[in-house]
């Protein structure tokens, strides 16, 4: 499975220990002062929540300045340092932080490695720890030559990768076809909303296809591994972002559409929105990056970088200074003219307000640390968003800019992607959550008013199949809630998905439905893991991707939603890797 390693990236969680004991000068060859505890280094098997951090995928594969050894370094050769670093920003980073500030995992800066000595670091390095560490050596994932490069790099100061600022973005910044040149009207007969923009993973493209008959309507390049496709508020853009901080935006009423504008907003990102105001409507965009921590503020129909706003700062909790927090979900308000950008590793929620960015109104909400995805409630008032690695939501109210207050969230690492809005037999309107973590699915009231005494509150969870959930799906017209399991070490839970009856809810042990998805796309090959569901316009069927590697044969298979069976099976060699799907119409309107 592609992603399998990519995502096995939790290096040295937990290497840190308090009983780092006295300060020595670190050389390849000179004793540890400390050993790994043989419990630390007992054989473990990752977890999911463990093995799902992020790869910074491109800065791996950037040629990087190397700092110079200091007295008692180890030195390493060019082609060691450019083969640590893409090791490090692949597999580590995602945990310890480009600048090895840490994050999730604890920080690795020369100060602290040189305490640990060369053979802890190899140790760690080889067997992990029951504190999230992968066994990146017994487990066969590294080289023993690997790991041992890998100790000597860490005992050197950090690689600091370049800045993105605007200059540089002007220089990727393509208008490929001006807007004066484009049409005024729909050119083309293409039913835009009831189209599904398709992440080909692998191939960096995206797929459109048509939600009445199944048919690929195009493929357009895009940039590296695409994470997500977002509409303009009218429906006529659509914005594509790769992990490489690529921004395709589509003219999707050109015959047929294509690409009208390109622009790259950093090296790593994953995170793009439009305006949805009322009065901006189409008016603007914005993208998150991973590095540089930033976000960016664009013109809406031309991507014209207009704002660039660091997100370096202070912890909302210790206000310690952080060099990269980086810029996970962002969403826009309906009731003001704000976009709500999550910061990962401060905790903070930034409402940006997008009237005068020369003189920009930020209200910075201090939430949890570790934000990651969420969506909004039914009523589009209430933003829910999960801080992962803490098992906490956060909940901001959009209308009046303040946080509800922050949860805990009923499981291990919630992972609700937008999450799911529906009425609960018993407590009436809910959110939905499920867990990377462990299989508990939450459900969290959302309606202060009628129903005050559940709101803001877990009101129940209810077990799926199991751990590894990324993402959870109903519709206002459906009477399901379906749950996929794709990191489920499990392969048939991976390639399956369970399905709640709603008004089942009310029941004390409500029993979910499986349905196999891998097995109903006819593919024999690969893990199939089964991935995010997203349901089409009207709400009457729901598309799983079979995701399988680059080099086997994937699918989108579509469900029924009355019966709950299968309704077809989209299968065509440029369906290479799709993993997330955009139906135009649920996007611009933040159904789920
Ligand atoms: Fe995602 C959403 C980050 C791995 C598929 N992913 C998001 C969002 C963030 C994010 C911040 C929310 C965007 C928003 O709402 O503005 N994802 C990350 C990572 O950092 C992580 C853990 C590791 C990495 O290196 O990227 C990661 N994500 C994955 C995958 O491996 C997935 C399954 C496949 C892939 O294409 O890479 C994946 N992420 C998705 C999808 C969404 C998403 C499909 C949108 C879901 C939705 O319904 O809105």
């Amino acid at each position: 499975m592609v992603h399998a390693s990519r995502q096995i990236t939790k290096l040295l969680g937990g290497l840190v220990t308090s009983t780092i004991l006295a300060v020595v000068p670190a050389t390849a060859q000179q004793q540890s002062p400390v050993q790994p505890k043989p419990s630390d280094t007992q054989q473990h098997r990752t977890t999911p929540g463990g093995q799902y951090q992020p790869s910074l995928d491109v800065l791996g594969g950037k040629p990087l300045e190397q700092p110079g050894a200091k007295p008692g370094e180890p030195v390493l050769s060019k082609a060691e340092f450019d083969q640590a670093s893409q090791i490090y920003f692949e597999r580590c980073a995602g945990c310890h932080g480009v600048l090895r500030k840490g994050a999730t995992g604890k920080p690795l800066t020369p100060d602290l490695t040189k305490k640990l000595g060369f053979d802890y670091l190899r140790d760690f390095i080889t067997y992990g720890s029951p504190g999230g560490m992968p066994n990146w050596g017994s487990s066969g994932e590294l080289k023993p030559a690997d790991i041992e490069l890998m100790a000597r790099y860490l005992l050197n100061e950090p690689a600091q990768p370049p800045e993105f600022g605007l200059k540089e973005m002007k220089e990727t910044w393509k208008v490929v076809v001006p807007v004066a040149q484009r049409p005024t009207k729909k050119m083309n007969t293409l039913d835009i909303d009831n189209l599904f923009s398709v992440t080909l993973r692998d191939s960096g493209e995206i797929a459109l296809i048509d939600g009445k008959t199944k048919k690929i309507e195009l493929v357009l390049k895009t940039g590296y591994a695409v994470h997500i496709s977002r509409m303009s508020a009218s429906g006529r853009y659509l914005y594509a972002i790769g992990r490489d901080a690529k921004i395709n935006l589509v003219d999707l009423w050109m015959d047929p559409p294509q690409t009208v504008a390109e622009l790259k907003t950093g090296t790593e990102a994953r995170s793009i929105e439009t305006s949805k105001f009322k009065g901006y409507e189409d008016k603007f965009a914005i993208a998150g990056a991973y590095w540089p921590p930033q976000y960016v503020m664009m013109d809406g129909a031309t991507l014209e970088p207009l704002k660039v706003v660091s997100t370096r700062g202070m912890t909302q909790d210790t206000q310690e200074y952080h060099p990269e927090p980086r810029v996970a979900a962002i969403v826009a308000s309906h009731f003001k003219p704000e976009f709500v950008v999550n910061v990962k590793e401060t905790g903070e929620i930034l409402l940006v307000n997008y009237t005068d960015m020369k003189n920009l109104n930020v209200t910075s909400i201090a939430a949890e640390r570790f934000l990651h995805d969420g969506g909004f409630d039914k009523t589009g008032r209430y933003f829910l968003v999960a801080a992962n690695a803490r098992h906490r939501i956060a909940i901001v109210d959009t209308k009046e800019s303040k946080l509800v207050g922050v949860i805990d969230s009923g499981g291990q690492t919630p992972h609700p992607g937008r999450g799911a809005n529906f009425i609960h037999p018993k407590y009436g309107p809910v959110w939905a959550t499920s867990h990377l973590g462990n299989e508990a699915v939450s459900f969290i009231g959302t309606d202060p008013v009628k129903n005050k005494q559940h709101a803001w509150k877990v009101v129940q969870t209810v077990d799926g199949q199991g751990g590894g959930s990324l993402f959870i799906k109903t519709h206002p017209k459906s009477g399901y809630l379906y749950v996929d399991t794709p990191l489920n070490p499990d392969a048939e839970i991976s390639s399956s998905v369970a399905v709640f009856k709603i008004s089942d809810l009310a029941k004390e042990k409500p029993e979910f439905k499986v349905l196999p998805i891998g097995q109903w796309s006819g593919i024999s090959e690969g893990a199939r893991r089964v991935v995010q569901g997203e349901f089409n316009m009207d709400g009457t069927e729901i598309w799983f991707s079979v995701w399988n590697n680059k080099a086997q044969e994937s699918a989108i298979v579509v469900v029924d939603d009355k019966t709950l069976t299968l309704k077809a099976v989209i299968k065509d060699k440029r369906l290479v890797t799709p993993t997330g799907k955009f139906n135009v119409y649920n996007t611009r309107k933040d159904v789920y």
